[in-house]
């Protein structure tokens, strides 16, 4: 962690009932992977959500209704952050790891996709955000060629139990314009740099840098109650719906 604070938007990805057998428990409560978030202006092209397999996460309670699905280090900010049912005390309900995630249904806010499954990248640091990551293809090089791995390597699904319904149906959406990337400007840049796979992680750094530059000073939003606007302005407007709606809350770590 650094000395300057990272303000995230945490988007409530609700789990779909009925519950597999590892959550069974929490079957009377709504249930969350939190994802941690810096460009909540890009939900509406979410095609699915990330989890690292052996990550340690739990099921946390965060106030009488909501459960939020994340690493103990983010329940700990968490608690601190008022977001605990016991005050400065995260109480964890579930111990789970990545793999008793995978395929989890989700409905996600302003997902253009009504349903989308929670599936592996190898690339999650369990020390950064909450270990849940939502995956926007159009506009993350690295979503993008996660979701690229998955689709093209079948004994890849395969080793991490991923059906092919939970992903060969979900493609690209565009979003958002820029006017050197196009409208699927991580696609277009993982193609010019030749990237291979989520594993490149050099190469993808320095994707990772240009789009998120493009998409954020000069961007235009495609689709949405925003669309036209700039990205710049759209982003604060669409963070306060989502804060305003319950379906997203501030973490800052
Ligand atoms: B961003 P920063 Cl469309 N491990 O959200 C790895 N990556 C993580 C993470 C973790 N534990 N927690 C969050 N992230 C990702 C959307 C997005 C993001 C788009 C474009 C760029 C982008 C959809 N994925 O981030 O190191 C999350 O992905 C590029 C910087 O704190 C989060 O925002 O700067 C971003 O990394 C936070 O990265």
């Amino acid at each position: 962690e650094g000395v300057n604070p990272q303000e995230y938007t945490l988007i409530k990805m609700e789990v779909i009932p009925p519950f597999p057998l590892k959550l069974r428990a929490l079957e009377d409560r709504k249930v969350y992977l939190a994802a941690a978030t810096l460009r909540p202006e890009t939900m509406y092209g979410q095609t699915n959500s990330w989890v690292l397999p052996d990550g340690k996460y739990g099921a946390f309670e965060i106030n009488e209704t909501d459960v939020f699905i994340l690493t103990e280090r983010a329940a700990l900010n968490l608690a601190y952050q008022k977001l605990s049912r016991v005050p400065e005390k995260p109480t964890r309900l579930t111990e789970l790891t990545g793999r008793d995630l995978i395929g989890l249904p989700l409905k996600s806010p302003l997902a253009f996709n009504e349903i989308i499954y929670s599936l592996p990248m190898m690339s999650i640091l369990t020390d950064k955000g909450t270990g849940i990551v939502t995956s926007v293809p159009s506009d993350s090089p690295d979503d993008f060629m996660a979701l690229h791995d998955l689709k093209t390597k079948p004994a890849f699904r395969e080793k991490f139990g991923v059906k092919n319904e939970w992903v060969l149906p979900f493609e690209v959406i565009p979003i958002i314009n820029t006017p050197d990337y196009g409208d699927k400007s991580a696609e277009k840049v993982c193609t010019e740099m030749k990237i291979k796979s989520q594993n490149e992680r050099e190469k993808l750094e320095a994707a990772k840098k240009i789009i998120y530059k493009g998409g954020f000073y000069e961007g235009t939003m495609l689709v949405g109650e925003y669309a036209g606007m700039r990205v710049q302005e759209a982003k604060n407007l669409i963070k306060s719906k989502l804060l305003e709606l319950g379906q997203a809350v501030i973490y800052s770590e």
